[in-house]
């Protein structure tokens, strides 16, 4: 069989190059992208790296470091444009492209050479091709036997860089990697294997599967499968929305329910009329809370039907708040649709796969309102965060930047911090009756047909739910 070759392109300080090739004075200076999300860096130019700007820096701190460093906002938009000429000359090599971010792509290069030649040169091809679409910008490629490999790959020469890992020095490149390169090993679990005194992916295999499996669980066996370089991921051209969600981080922390109520009504409507939108409906109802000092927790029910109705997702999602005992004033509130059943209601729109970029590197935001930040998303399964209670994962892509996302797909870094982890238990919640569903169906409809007609503003929701009554 052919070698199985797996590329992975990630494009060079994405936002800050754009705007360094744009503009032609920010060329060669120290530029930061960013100023949003309570003040964050989103990309650093190079010349800004070497002062230790970096992305997720708050941009106070960016600026004690490099005082020259000039800030400029972003341009979603120009991204996003760019972004699309990137993957569809990507899709020219191969029809096997799978966006992973705005700014970067696995490309399934198997059997290619006899098109393109060496694996090495298919990787320079490239290259140029992204060099020439774009208008001068570069990429760094990776080339490996599998995902994972290709995606650490990509980095080793980076900026502008080419790095091929051939599969007989696949064993010797993972024997000194540091652990916490292998994607799912977060901070948490970089102590635990501190403790254990891994440090490399070939400390890994010191200890048996079974080992690794007995200790944490599913997460352990796939950190075993990665260390051994295995990764059975395959390059996925395509791949439907498994999760629609909507969120908010409140511009003053708060303990509020009556309140946070309110915005999971806002949000279950934005939700609930994206999914109708889409034609699709969710079983999954999933809460999530932020709290003031960054920990996220997540509680997830599951119903018999799929639905897609504002007040079931509403219904739902404050059953979950009001069985949460609040740890600490509330940072972020969100809720998401998850495990997507068949749709009842006539054939599905088409989405865009880059239409949200998953990760939540320039995440679609549908803009900031008077009280907070607001976030819709669309989740692909393997880019979202949390994990149902029905193992579904739910609540797509976040506009607050962790460091720790696992983008790969591989269980997050909780799923090595053990048992007992908060995220994702079921709480109990009685279902909805099916005569009232249909009820809804048809408030929804009428609603949608008002909005569409009048606007989104034109239909508030709360009075007509007898939004006060619900208080506690
Ligand atoms: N991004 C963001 N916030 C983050 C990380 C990234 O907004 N915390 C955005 C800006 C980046 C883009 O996504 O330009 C791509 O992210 P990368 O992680 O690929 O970073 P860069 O492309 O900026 O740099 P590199 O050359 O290291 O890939
Ligand atoms: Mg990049």
């Amino acid at each position: 069989m052919a070698q199985r070759w797996i590329m992975h392109i990630d494009m060079d300080a994405f936002f800050a190059s754009v705007e360094q090739m744009d503009d032609p004075s920010l060329r060669g200076k120290p530029v930061a992208v960013g100023g949003s999300h309570r003040g964050v860096v989103s990309a650093a130019s190079y010349e800004a790296r070497r002062f230790g700007v970096r992305s997720a820096l708050p941009m106070s701190t960016a600026l004690r470091l490099c005082p020259q460093l000039i800030v400029v906002p972003g341009r979603m938009r120009r991204y996003a444009e760019l972004s699309h000429r990137i993957m569809d000359a990507l899709r020219e090599f191969s029809p096997l492209v799978e966006p992973a971010s705005v700014d970067e792509a696995y490309l399934d290069a198997t059997g290619l050479e006899r098109l393109f030649g060496p694996v090495e040169n298919m990787g320079m091809a490239v290259k140029a091709r992204v060099l020439d679409v774009t208008g001068g910008l570069t990429c760094s490629v990776g080339a490996a036997p599998v995902k994972f490999l290709a995606k650490i790959a990509s980095d080793v020469n980076k900026p502008n860089g080419l790095f091929i890992l051939y599969p007989e020095d696949v064993a010797e490149f993972l024997r000194t990697l540091p652990v916490g390169r292998i994607p799912g090993v977060g901070k948490r679990s970089l102590d635990a294997l501190e403790q254990l005194g891994v440090r490399s992916a070939g400390d890994v295999l010191r200890y048996s599967r079974e080992f690794w499996e007995r200790r944490f669980g599913k997460g352990g066996v796939h950190l075993h499968e990665r260390a051994s370089g295995v990764d059975p991921r395959e390059v996925e051209p395509y791949s439907e929305p498994k999760s629609e969600s909507a969120e908010n981080t409140f511009a003053e922390d708060t303990a509020d329910r009556a309140l946070l109520r309110r915005w999971l009504l806002a949000q279950a409507e934005r939700v609930g009329a994206s999914l109708r939108r889409q034609r699709l409906a969710g079983r999954t109802i999933t809460l999530k809370v932020k709290y003031a000092d960054f920990r996220s927790i997540s509680r997830s029910h599951s119903l018999p039907e799929p639905t897609a109705s504002t007040e079931t997702i509403f219904d739902e999602a404050c059953r979950l708040l009001d069985a949460l005992t609040l740890a600490d004033k509330v940072r972020l509130i969100g809720v998401g649709v998850s495990n997507f059943g068949p749709a009842h209601h006539g054939p599905r729109q088409l989405t865009l796969p880059l239409e949200i970029p998953g990760r939540g590197k320039g995440g679609k935001e549908s803009g900031q309102d008077r009280k907070g930040r607001e976030t819709t998303g669309r989740g692909k399964g393997r880019d979202a965060g949390a994990r149902g209670a029905d193992g579904a994962r739910s609540v797509g892509t976040s506009a607050e930047h962790d460091e720790q996302d696992g983008p790969d797909g591989l269980d997050g870094p909780e799923e090595l911090a053990g048992p007992g982890r908060q995220s994702g238990q079921a709480a109990p919640a009685a279902s909805i009756p099916p005569p009232d569903e249909k009820r809804r169906k048809k408030l929804d409809a009428a609603l949608d047909a008002l909005r569409d007609r009048h606007g989104r503003e034109a239909v508030v929701r709360g009075r007509l739910f007898g939004f006060d009554s619900r208080k506690k």
